[in-house]
């Protein structure tokens, strides 16, 4: 299968994929040559590179301070050294104390050009720019700045309580070129370092590891560039188990760049921009420092905090690629409903498109009116729409009158597409529906034009959200392959595509062969057997390509197709114009921007335009809008999937660390594609991936065309192991979305690393099998085949903490550190609850709304002082804008339980039970606490009710005390006007 792998320019599945159906697509096909493109060594691989380091640097004069920070000139201190590019000998050095948390260096040059500002300048219209907060002054801010000119210019950032250094240039010089940007810092010995979104790579990054940045279409690119672009990272020192500090470094620029993490150093490498570096103290009030401030501090300051989104977008979702027409998707529908599963939202993908066009409707496969009908059908019943949107969009036969395409004919009519600077005309590649351009969102008329051609479209199409595919942008040929062409439509690129004969997918994931030998033998027969029809009359001849190095700079010449310095791009052959808009494709706006600029912020730029024309469509609505490519700010409006992985258990592994990244770059509604995209799934593979998506923030089940179904009610264990662990989410989801209004509001964190949560527990540095939902759920997932157990530690045991088992509620008996091995069968996945904390609950039913008009129940989970305490935030789920809010506070201590609640929101499901549990002795450690000794009694004696300061009677209570657990139901009769309308005091005499 391997040898006829030449999809890979589009699809870095290891293998290719797919379909034995016939193919829907039309001939002519493009030549091979329009895909090839030379082949370079990436410059870390090319020994033959000049060091950049080998150049003079800077001298730093006319240093003006200004109180809250310092200007300077910064002028070339030797002869250009042309390394990557066109030294840039004068340069500005500012230097800005921000905020008391925040610093800023900026180096850019001194003369730009106005025509040439988008080169160095990130404009702050599209990526936020902070700025100083009017107060803070160097003698204030937490952090410090000194610099040096011996023997040339050099910086250093130190944390000004304790002059601990947080970053240094010192013994290397600033490198400052017109396509070529480095400066290296000095790291501690064995350093953690911590996002650089987008990876796909262990969660600490390692000290031998280069992030290269350029967004790109290619699946499951473990350890190289992906989709997103968020360059800032995170580093946490551990100082012997005690007062582990944090800091972060957010880096603001849009290039292609890399960050090469080696043993003692990092270098910042970046294919043009600017030096726009700020400097995040993480800490707190309290002077301690750490990485859930660090991470709050790079939202609130720099990138903008997430958006909060429509309650029943936390409902389970499903796509697929390649659900037939109207009748496959009900069966879909149907399948769920009668498994008794929930299903929240249906997705569709490019099948419902005529010849892949957006914004089309296939008349033969989803007919309007019933397709509208079938959609309404789904709203009828409480559930959800979403489609797909390519980023790209068809271009119509200029020779055949019958084929105008009207989203086209609009832009072309505006203008207002990207250009292809060869012949001035639009810039024309190649994507699913052929010949397609690029929307321009340099330009204010491209987002009238978008908002314009969805809100159309949703009159048959009666969407709930969108979701943005392709924004990297991704082309299938390279450059402006339309040329002269275009009359060929609808055109098919020189490589098969998912979908295409002989291309049905026969891989399963690891251990397959053990659990389903019989089908796992006659896929190897069957895969031999496609491979050699393939490889006896290919169908595609696979394009050549030539091997070309790195270029020269040329003095006065900017090569933006091959700049000198050659990124690791991931795609094969390294080209940044490979399965992409081309670097030198230009935009309308008066500078005529290049791509080369602006690749990174495609994704970006179209997910905001959706949001803006989704908030059109729906005024005052939450905007729900799922994108591909994301750079930093995204979260700001967009959601985000991690993309095409494949149906492996070394993908589910890896989309928790991925998740990570995307908590830490404010973007925390995000998912992984449940049970593999590329690939076939097995029932081991779906029912464990089940239950750890279900504790995502997006949980969407998502396959690829020419595979096996995966929809969980497809074999009796996926849809036993979704029916339990959809019901642990939906019975929390008032928790999540709580977890999401302090993301919103303060830019904490929804998913959570251990070490985010228990800092100075250094062996949980690179711990990422396990993880917290918020403070109080801590996941144990198995992530390996054909086991029914799992390891996981239990941290903070031994120093006070107690964790609970979810469905047991008994206590966790560990050891500090242990590596408990715990029960996991197939349909369960490890769920405990940190001791300590309150939790609103909910009774889970099929859909989120009718989740949310059950009653409401709490869970009091005690600590080691038998004291609790939560939150709950409520609000109509759905305005941008609320009229009214709750905000309900949670106290569980001396044995009075308590809450009260502030905002006018009113939720009219009354409270129905109580449940305690933690009232024994702490199972670990020597802490038997003498006055917890009233739980041995066997349960309370009395109780006492206030609500809303009214005495109740609590005879007609329902009581049960059971090994530590307190259970009292019969609470409805005073709460039927609202759970939390009232203060509550519930008290209990042992
Ligand atoms: O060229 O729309 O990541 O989720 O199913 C592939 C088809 C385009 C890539 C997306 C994937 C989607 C697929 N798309």
């Amino acid at each position: 299968m391997r040898s006829f792998c030449i999809i890979a320019s589009a699809f870095a599945f290891a293998d290719c994929a797919l379909a034995q159906t016939a193919t829907e697509r039309v001939i002519p096909t493009l030549p091979p040559q329009i895909n090839a493109l030379p082949s370079l060594t990436p410059t870390i691989l090319d020994n033959s590179a000049p060091d950049a380091q080998d150049c003079p640097g800077y001298i730093a004069s006319n240093v003006v301070e200004n109180g809250h920070g310092l200007t300077a000139d910064l002028t070339i201190a030797g002869a250009n050294c042309q390394a990557f590019g066109n030294d840039i000998a004068d340069l500005v050095l500012e230097v800005n104390y921000q905020a008391k948390e925040r610093l800023n260096v900026r180096i850019y040059p001194k003369n730009i050009a106005p025509a040439n500002s988008s080169w160095f300048i990130l404009p702050s219209h599209i990526v936020d720019q902070p700025e100083w907060d009017g107060k803070t002054t160097a003698e204030s801010s937490d952090l410090k700045f000194e610099w040096s000119n011996d023997p040339t210019f050099q910086f250093r950032v130190l944390r000004a309580s304790n002059n601990e250094e947080l970053f240094s240039t010192y013994g290397h010089v600033i490198v400052y070129e017109d396509q070529f940007l480095e400066l290296v810092t000095n790291m501690v010995e064995d350093y953690n370092v911590y996002g650089l979104a987008e990876n796909i790579h262990n969660f600490r990054l390692g000290n031998n590891h280069t992030q290269t940045f350029y967004a790109v279409d290619a699946g499951n690119s473990i350890d190289r560039n992906v989709y997103g672009v968020i360059p800032f990272y995170q580093e946490t020192r551990y100082h012997d188990g005690t007062n582990t500090t944090s800091h972060g470094v957010y880096a603001r620029n849009a290039h292609g760049q890399e960050w090469l993490l080696r043993e003692s150093t990092i270098a910042y490498r970046t294919l043009g921009g600017s030096f726009d570096l700020y400097f995040l103290s993480g800490q707190n009030g309290n002077g301690g420092s750490s990485a859930l401030t660090t991470i709050a501090q790079f939202q609130t300051g720099c990138i903008g905090t997430p958006a909060m989104q429509m309650y029943w977008t936390f409902g389970y979702h499903q796509a697929r690629w390649g659900y037939e027409n109207i009748s496959v998707s009900q069966g879909v529908v149907d399948g769920y409903r009668e498994a008794n599963i929930p299903l929240e939202c249906f997705w569709h993908d490019l099948d419902i498109y005529d010849l892949y066009r957006d914004f089309t409707n296939n008349d033969v496969t989803y007919p309007l009116p019933e397709f509208t009908q079938w959609i309404e059908s789904l709203h009828e019943n409480g559930q959800h729409y979403v489609p797909i949107i390519d980023s790209n969009i068809y271009v119509s036969n200029p020779k055949n009158e019958s084929d105008t395409y009207a989203p086209y004919e609009n832009g072309k009519n505006l203008q207002i597409f990207i250009r292809d600077p060869t012949t001035g005309d639009f810039y024309f590649g190649n994507n699913w529906p052929g010949f397609s351009v690029w929307g321009d969102w340099l330009i204010p008329s491209t987002q009238e034009w978008w908002t314009n051609e969805i809100v159309n479209w949703h009159k048959g199409t009666p969407f709930d959200g969108i979701w943005i595919d392709l924004s990297e942008a991704a082309s299938f040929c390279a450059g402006s392959c339309g040329n002269g062409r275009l009359t060929e439509n609808p055109v098919h690129p020189p490589f098969l595509l998912p979908g295409d004969p002989l291309t049905f997918d026969f891989n399963y994931p690891e251990g397959f062969n053990i659990s389903n030998a019989t089908e796992a033998a006659s896929a190897a027969a069957a895969s031999a057997s496609q491979s050699s029809v393939l490889s006896a009359s290919p169908i595609l001849p696979a394009p050549t390509t030539t091997t070309q190095g790195r270029t020269e700079p040329t003095p006065g010449v900017r090569n933006l197709n091959y700049p000198p310095y050659v990124i690791n791009n991931v795609q094969a052959g390294h080209a940044l114009g490979k399965s992409s808009i081309v670097p030198n494709a230009t935009h309308n706006d008066q500078y005529n921007t290049t791509e080369y600029e602006m690749h990174n912020l495609f994704g970006l730029q179209i997910s905001n335009a959706t949001y803006h024309a989704l908030l059109e469509l729906f005024p005052g609505r939450r905007p729900f809008t799922v994108g591909r490519s994301v750079f930093a700010g995204s979260g700001k409006t967009t959601s985000h999937w991690g993309g095409d992985n494949t149906s492996t258990w070394g993908s589910m592994f890896l989309s928790i660390s991925q998740a990570f990244t995307m908590m830490m770059s404010g973007i925390p509604m995000f998912g992984a594609d449940t049970c593999g995209f590329a690939r076939n799934t097995d029932y081991q593979l779906c029912s464990r991936w089940m239950e750890l998506s279900a504790f995502f923030p997006f949980y969407r089940n998502h396959n690829v065309k020419a595979t096996i179904g995966q929809e969980a009610y497809r074999w009796s264990s996926v849809a036993e192991s979704a029916r339990r662990a959809m019901a642990v989410r939906y019975s929390m989801l008032t928790y999540m979305y709580t977890l999401f209004y302090y993301a919103h509001t303060k830019g904490e964190t929804v998913m959570r690393a251990l070490a985010w949560e228990f800092p100075n527990d250094a062996t949980l540095r690179e711990t990422y099998n396990q993880f917290l939902l918020g403070p109080s759920i801590l996941v144990t997932p198995v992530l390996v085949p054909n086991t029914e157990t799992v390891q996981g530690v239990f941290p903070g045991i031994g120093e006070g903490e107690r964790w609970y088992d979810w469905y047991t509620l008994a206590e966790v008996q560990a050891q500090p550190q242990e590596n408990v091995t715990l029960s996991a069968p197939l349909e369960h996945i490890n769920v405990h609850v940190r001791g300590g904390s309150i939790l609103a609950l909910q009774q889970p039913r099929l859909t989120t709304r009718d989740t949310r008009n059950t009653p409401y129940s709490l869970l009091v989970v005690l600590d080691e002082s038998g004291k609790a305490k939560g939150s709950l935030y409520l609000d109509d789920g759905e305005s941008l804008e609320q009229n009214a809010t709750c905000l309900v506070q949670f106290s569980f201590a001396d044995s009075c339980l308590n809450f009260s609640s502030e905002g006018d929101y009113h939720a009219s499901q009354p409270l129905a039970n109580i449940t305690i549990t933690g009232l024994a002795d702490p199972v670990n450690g020597n802490n038997t606490h003498q006055r917890r000794d009233w739980a041995h009694h066997g349960g309370p004696q009395h109780s006492s009710l206030q609500y809303g300061g009214t005495s109740c009677d609590t005879s007609t209570f329902d009581t049960s005390y059971d090994n530590g657990v307190l259970k009292v139901s019969g609470t409805e009769k005073y709460t039927e006007g609202g759970a939390f309308q009232k203060d509550l005091n519930l008290c209990f005499e042992w």
